[in-house]
């Protein structure tokens, strides 16, 4: 209550954090290598050093004792047989992989880390390495004039985090999400440094809480954890995509979702009853508005139960579920990890006979009050809970159901500190640790337990998960929704550098809850956010108890016009969306990008917040305040097109763009295509036929992959896709052609359409060497037909 208050700014308050003393690891004393680890003793600590590839090198302080080279759970990757020069002399010694060279000077101990070109990445200040007394580990690094920053996983604000100061620390904030909010649901302890045009990255694998400081100096940067080792990856880069191909390296990549997961998706908390589902649904379907998700929310539970239905609300959810089904829309139920303390209740007896919950040491179980009242919470650290957790979810799976929502996973909880006692001992399979440590991964291990779990149950069928809470590596599991947003067109502005660096994070499938959360939403704001949603990874509208319902239709038929229109639109660009999560699948490159990714070099991109690129052909630039039909838009070098109205304009320069209620400004580079599909009432209707839409240049080439699979399954990953790539070579006069299939997949589709946009009146099309004849080409409407 005081931090609210003046007294929060009381003379007395300085934390004594900054006052404690810092030891450095000191001078060198001497170093060992076995079998590529390479162990340097120092007066004040250990360090060790390990590639994981040529161009990924990981390094450990640890003040008390060598390090252990035990990574966390984000971790899925065993380092790589790299071959390491090292040359020794009286000052330093430098160990080289060609892609890497690491740089360490004796007296004292201090690493500078250079890429193959040696090009400077990071090198240490005169400060470098070290802790204070309180155990904590830190380092300090040089930052350049030059540097920008990125990543930083779920994180108000601007997109270039330079001059923040940021924690991590899984954290239930209903509210603000304000410039100042700093630690919110997500902990990515990881971040690239765009400098000169060229990317490096740095991961920071510690869970205790850690603090990431661009702020405090101009010409240093620090990274700090409470506690555990100072232990951290650096990742060559050269290019902001090279950065996250290592990233996703180490923590892994987001498995493709099924189509039905990145359609529309509508939410309330909470539709309260099956009538109201049901009535929900044909709304939906009367009105003609594609619709692929309906979640329930905390009510349809008996008592916050999680496992259950509440009989009265919901009599007959499988009914509900096949009825739903069967007109082409899914269900997906909230899981929160809290289990109510009920003797009578299975759950919570199965959780306390196998000792499957959270503990203190003495072995009394830590109890917290959430939604259920007194809770427990199943301590996800061990395989044994994770399995069982996860084998529930036949309760739901057996209903038909094929997706789950985990909120309050932070863990939150109803009390002060907001979350589980720091001193809850977690078992982690035998190597005991406390919540303090293991806090910020407690989201991503009930992410694995129910992604895995349902995956068993899905025989085949790919499992979706939103997530709250996680940490690196959770794109492994989950998408990830932003958490408690307001209807605030401030928040709109937000979610775009929010959206951008998570997927620098390499977390690909997010998005915020569209029209916001909590407050009244209106049909001005409903209808520009679901303008920008139609194009984020993760497409839901999602609003709150006690606040203005949020339906397409809850604003007139003005408003749910356009928001129809766009949600239709997203239907028709779902085949170019697909292609951007295999892509994601593939490379770990994000769905969504910052322009700063496709133009390094361009400073105009460093911190552009308010556009966004959707792949990297094409511009999204939102309308995002109130009244408002014009704004500039901001196109880098190459040559645009206006989507609506296939209009040229300048790259390298600012344009004021109209747009009308019904227009959400976007723009296709010239030269390049994208694929749409047709407008369908839900993601289980399927496509039959595709159209490709070429904007056509004068000269210069262009690559286009179509990725396409059934969908559902994981059969694509024993081969079962179709990716299609169309090279595009442009002369005056003349478009050649040349489309490669790979895969086993036959596509629904029978026809793929070429549409070619500003196309000069007699040009010749040539596919594969062949000229298409003048009956496949209708040149009234410059489209092409039969392709396959
Ligand atoms: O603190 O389940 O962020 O999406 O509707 C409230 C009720 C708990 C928080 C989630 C929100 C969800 C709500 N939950």
């Amino acid at each position: 209550m005081l931090e609210d208050t003046s007294f929060a700014i009381h003379p007395g308050q300085k934390k004594t954090l900054e006052n404690t003393t810092y030891h450095d690891v000191g001078n060198l004393l001497n170093f060992e290598e076995t079998k590529g680890v390479y162990t340097f003793s120092c007066d004040a600590g250990y360090v060790t050093l390990l590639f994981y590839r040529q161009d990924i090198v990981r390094i450990i302080m640890n003040p008390f004792e060598k390090p252990s080279v035990k990574s966390s759970v984000a971790l899925v990757k065993e380092p790589e047989k790299v071959n390491v020069e090292v040359v020794e002399n009286e000052v330093e010694i430098a160990l080289s992989t060609g892609k890497l060279a690491i740089k360490i000077l004796k007296t004292p101990f201090r690493v500078s880390i250079y890429d193959g070109t040696g090009t400077l990445l990071v090198r240490e200040t005169v400060k470098g390495m070290g802790y204070k007394e309180n155990r904590e580990v830190i380092c300090f690094k040089e930052m350049s004039e030059n540097d920008h920053f990125y990543g930083f996983g779920e994180k108000s604000g601007f997109l270039d985090k330079r001059g923040e100061k940021m924690t991590m620390w899984n954290t239930d904030v209903y509210a603000p999400h304000n410039p100042e909010t700093d630690a919110l649901y997500e902990s990515i302890p990881y971040f690239m440094t765009l400098r000169n045009g060229n990317a490096h990255g740095i991961f920071f694998d510690n869970t205790f809480k850690t603090t990431f400081d661009l702020r405090t100096e101009t010409d240093t940067f620090s990274f700090h954890a409470e506690g555990g080792q100072l232990d951290y990856y650096v990742l060559a880069g050269p290019t902001p995509k090279a950065v996250l191909e290592q990233y996703t390296d180490l923590t892994g990549r987001a498995p493709i979702p099924p189509k039905w997961a990145i359609g529309y998706h509508q939410s309330r908390y909470s539709y309260e009853t099956e009538q109201e589902v049901r009535e929900l649904a044909k709304t939906f379907l009367e009105k003609n508005i594609p619709l692929d998700v309906i979640y329930l929310d905390i009510h349809y539970m008996d008592g916050y139960r999680v496992f259950s239905f509440d009989k009265d609300r919901f009599p007959t959810p499988d009914k509900m579920i096949k009825d739903l089904k069967n007109a082409g829309i899914r269900i997906v139920p909230i899981v929160d990890p809290g289990v109510k303390e009920d003797p009578e209740y299975k759950i919570y007896q199965e959780g306390i006979r196998n000792d499957l919950f959270c503990k203190y040491i003495e072995g009394n179980i830590y109890f917290g009050e959430v939604w259920p009242g007194n809770s427990a919470f199943p301590d996800f650290t061990t395989k044994k809970a994770r399995e069982w957790w996860g084998d529930k979810h036949s309760f739901y799976t057996d209903l038909g159901i094929e997706g789950i929502w985990n909120d309050m996973n932070e863990p939150a909880v109803f009390n002060e500190t907001k979350t589980m006692d720091l001193k809850v001992l977690h078992d982690n399979e035998g190597d005991p640790r406390t919540h303090r440590e293991l806090h910020n991964i407690y989201g991503l291990m009930m992410g694995e337990a129910t992604y895995e779990g349902m995956k068993k149950q899905l025989s085949g069928k790919r499992p979706f998960l939103l997530t709250r809470a996680g940490y690196s590596g959770v794109q492994r599991y989950a998408a990830v929704w932003t958490g408690d947003n307001r209807s605030f067109w401030e928040h709109l502005q937000m979610s775009l550098p929010m959206v951008m660096n998570l997927g620098l994070s390499g977390i690909p499938f997010t998005g915020p809850d569209v029209g916001g959360f909590a407050h009244d939403s209106n049909g001005e704001l409903l209808a520009r956010w679901t303008q920008v949603g139609a194009f984020t990874p993760y497409f839901r509208n999602h609003s709150a108890i006690g606040f203005a319902r949020q339906e397409p239709w809850s604003f007139g038929v003005k408003y749910e016009e356009v928001i129809k229109k766009y949600i239709q639109l997203r239907y028709q660009w779902m085949p170019q969306l697909y292609s951007l999560f295999a892509e994601a699948n593939e490379t770990g490159t994000p769905v969504v990008r910052p322009l700063m990714m496709g133009y390094p070099n361009d400073e105009h991109t460093f911190n552009l917040s308010d556009q966004f690129m959707f792949g990297d052909n094409v511009i999204i630039a939102p309308i995002m305040t109130p009244g408002t039909t014009h704004r500039a838009v901001y196109l880098p070098e190459d040559i645009w097109v206006n989507y609506w109205t296939d209009e040229v304009l300048e790259g390298g320069t600012h344009h004021l763009i109209q747009a009308d209620l019904e227009i959400l400004p976007i723009f296709i580079k010239q030269g390049t295509m994208i694929a749409h599909g047709e407008v369908k009432q839900s993601s289980d209707y399927i496509d039959e036929k595709l159209t490709i839409h070429l904007y056509t240049s004068s000269e210069g080439s262009s690559l286009f992959t179509l990725y396409e699979d059934d969908g559902k399954t994981f059969d694509y990953e024993k081969g079962a896709f179709l990716r299609k790539t169309i090279k595009a070579e442009f002369q005056q006069n003349k478009l050649e052609l040349t489309i490669e299939d790979e895969g086993s997949y036959t596509p629904t589709w029978k026809h793929l359409e070429l549409k070619l946009h500003n196309s000069t009146e007699n040009l010749k099309v040539n596919v594969n060497g062949k000229e298409i004849s003048e009956k496949e080409y209708d040149r009234k409407v410059n489209v092409v037909t039969c392709i396959l």
